[in-house]
């Protein structure tokens, strides 16, 4: 397998809480290189932009204005199977169903307060970095 990148990010109740840092030294225990961070007040019309695929979802509102609540941190991260195993470690969208020592399952308050997100598939990591970083930020 060789190296691959994703988008992850820590999402604003989790920064809000004070757990930046077990996510990420929690990230850095799992074999990814943080290729690039940075703390981000993201606005309503991003966080409208980034989840459009939800748009007619009925918890799409909340979502946006959860997301915009407080500072977000985003990252790329890289490791061999980078966007399968970041979405490992985070756990189930639903903390309720997410395997024990999993971020969700440590820090997420409720399905829409998860703590975290992580691209699905390479086709998504490669829109959602450039979303947040140019190309110079990425090292
Ligand atoms: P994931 O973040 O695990 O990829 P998605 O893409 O299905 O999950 O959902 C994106 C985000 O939308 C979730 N992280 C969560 O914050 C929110 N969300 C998803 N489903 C619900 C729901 N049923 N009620 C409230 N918020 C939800």
């Amino acid at each position: 397998m060789s190296l691959e990148r994703t988008f992850g990010m820590i999402k604003p109740d989790a920064v809000a809480k004070g757990h930046l840092g077990a996510i990420l030294s929690f990230i850095e225990e799992n074999g990814f290189r943080i290729v690039a961070l940075k703390t981000k007040r993201i606005s309503r019309h991003e966080a409208e932009a980034f989840y459009a695929v939800h748009k007619e979802r009925p918890f799409f509102g909340g979502l946006v204005t959860f997301m915009t609540e407080g500072p977000a941190v985003v990252m790329v991260l890289e490791r061999e199977g980078a966007v399968t195993k970041w979405r490992e470690i985070m756990g189930a969208t639903n903390p309720a169903n997410a395997t024990e020592g999993t971020i969700r399952k440590r820090f997420a308050e409720s399905i829409e307060r998860n703590s975290v997100h992580g691209s699905d598939a390479a086709e998504t990591a490669a829109q959602e970095i450039p979303f947040f970083f140019s190309q110079s930020e990425l090292s």
